[in-house]
């Protein structure tokens, strides 16, 4: 990995945020290659990986699964793109995923892009998605609420002492909350 250097924006935020959503955006507008860990580990329960349902389980309680499972799904994601900059999307999730990444894989952010929304908005959108995500169900939603105050706005407020973290407000309509995000790429990108 340290011979490909990819360029690596992680976006973070609590569970139904949007940063699903705005990552479709931006990979059509800023060409970037979208890795969402969560979609990375729910691929490798439908592989059937030894792994699987050691994953299942973390995912149906709304839990971290240990760094070295999703670094290695995140690795070999960039190894096979042809691209060289990537969203990372839901990763790092607590303080041992981003010591773990940064010393793993040698990758330090350009930035970091944190969409900012409320609780009561990120439940809403949750409970109406109808994907079939086993965790869509108000006793998870509540469990991953939980794991993002506890454990993973460290992460953000780390980043954002390093002056690497864009807030962006994130409970207005997806494309509003869109042209924030273009002002967030723009100056580097355009
Ligand atoms: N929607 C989006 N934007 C909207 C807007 N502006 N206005 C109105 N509606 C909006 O959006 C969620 C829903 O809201 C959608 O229906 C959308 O249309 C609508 P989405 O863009 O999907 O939000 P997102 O932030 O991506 O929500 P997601 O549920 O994916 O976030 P999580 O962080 O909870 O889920 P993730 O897949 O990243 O992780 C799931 C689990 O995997 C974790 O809980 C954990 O157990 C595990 N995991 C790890 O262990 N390690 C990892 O590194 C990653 C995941
Ligand atoms: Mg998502």
């Amino acid at each position: 990995l340290s011979v490909k250097k990819p360029k690596v924006v992680f976006v973070l935020g609590g569970p139904g945020s949007g940063k699903g959503t705005q990552c479709a955006n931006i990979v059509e507008h800023f060409g970037y290659t979208h890795l969402s860990a969560g979609d990375l580990l729910r691929a490798e329960i439908n592989s059937g990986s030894e792994n699987g349902t050691m994953i299942q389980n973390m995912i149906s309680e709304g839990t971290i699964v240990p760094p070295e499972v999703t670094i290695k799904l995140l690795e070999k994601a960039i190894l096979e793109s042809e691209n060289d900059k990537f969203l990372i999307d839901g990763f790092p999730r607590n303080e041992e995923n981003r010591a773990t990444f940064e010393s793993v894989t040698g990758i330090v952010p350009e930035f970091v892009l944190f969409f900012d929304c409320s609780e009561e908005e990120m439940e809403r959108r949750l409970l109406s998605r109808n994907q079939g995500r086993v965790d869509d169900n108000i006793e998870t939603i509540r469990k991953r609420f939980k794991v993002f105050v506890e454990s993973s706005l460290s992460v953000i407020n780390y980043y954002n002492s390093k002056g690497k973290v864009k807030k962006i407000v994130a409970g207005m309509p997806v494309a509003e909350v869109f042209e924030a995000v273009k002002a967030a790429f723009t100056p580097v990108d355009d």
